[in-house]
């Protein structure tokens, strides 16, 4: 069994790859950011970390539309002012983390539940940004759970769906997302054909939107090798 200092050591480690990507996506950002300039944001650790490295140039643009209210929460400590989605127009970039990312740069997202929130802030993104440290780049998707957000009204229907169609649903307990619905975990669910799988889920009575990426997958990828370098893709 891993030991406590192996684990805290792995995630030092791990949280090393994930600010080296953070820095990296501030300096892929720079050019973009102007007093007028309003920029989509993330959810999750390594969006944490870029959140963190965005503080030091609050003031220096007009402000952020977060993807979940702890990152809108993050923001507004750094000084950086957050905004309504339906009071911005399109935004330059949305900057965030993903669970998986394929070679075609579709991605899992959804691990902490924001997924719906994140799809709706990079629809409205010219460019999305992924950073992820190296164990999120997989050749296939499907061994992180796909994370499904349901009307909680329709869970039983949408799971059962789910299972026709070779899947194995788990409901996530105890978790609410910030639109007051349910998830459904697919677990061991191999996705060779991601924009297909999006929206066959998708179009599933009680699905609000399901965590893959696919039709608007990523268009730049920072990922964080373990020798400490990024690499850009
Ligand atoms: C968000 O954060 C989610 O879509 C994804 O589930 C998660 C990645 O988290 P972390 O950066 O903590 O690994 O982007």
């Amino acid at each position: 069994m891993e030991t406590f200092m192996a684990f805290r050591s792995k995630t030092a480690a791990q949280d090393a790859l994930k600010r080296a990507v953070a820095k990296a996506a501030l300096e892929e950002i720079r050019p973009l950011l102007t007093p007028e300039t309003v920029i989509g944001v993330g959810t999750g650790s390594t969006a944490n970390m870029f959140i963190d490295e965005l503080g030091t140039l609050a003031g220096t643009f007009k402000g952020a539309v977060a993807s979940s209210e702890a990152s809108a929460e993050r923001l507004r400590g750094h000084g950086i002012d957050v905004f309504d989605l339906n009071s911005v127009g399109s935004m330059p970039v949305y900057v965030d983390g993903a669970d998986e990312i394929d070679p075609g740069f579709a991605m899992i997202k959804g691990g902490g539940a924001a997924l719906t929130r994140e799809k709706i802030v990079a629809a409205c993104a010219e460019r999305f940004v992924c950073i992820a440290d190296e164990s999120k780049d997989v050749a296939v998707l499907g061994q992180f759970p796909l994370p499904v957000e349901v009307i909680p009204m329709a869970r039983s229907y949408v799971a059962r769906e789910l299972v026709k169609m070779g899947a194995d649903p788990i409901y996530r307990q105890g978790v609410i997302t910030d639109n007051g619905n349910q998830i459904l975990d697919l677990y061991d669910f191999p996705i060779e054909h991601p924009v297909e799988m999006e929206s066959r889920i998708n179009q599933l009575v009680g699905v609000v939107t399901n965590g893959l990426f696919a039709a608007r997958g990523a268009d730049v990828l920072l990922l964080g090798r373990k020798d400490g370098s990024v690499e850009r893709r």
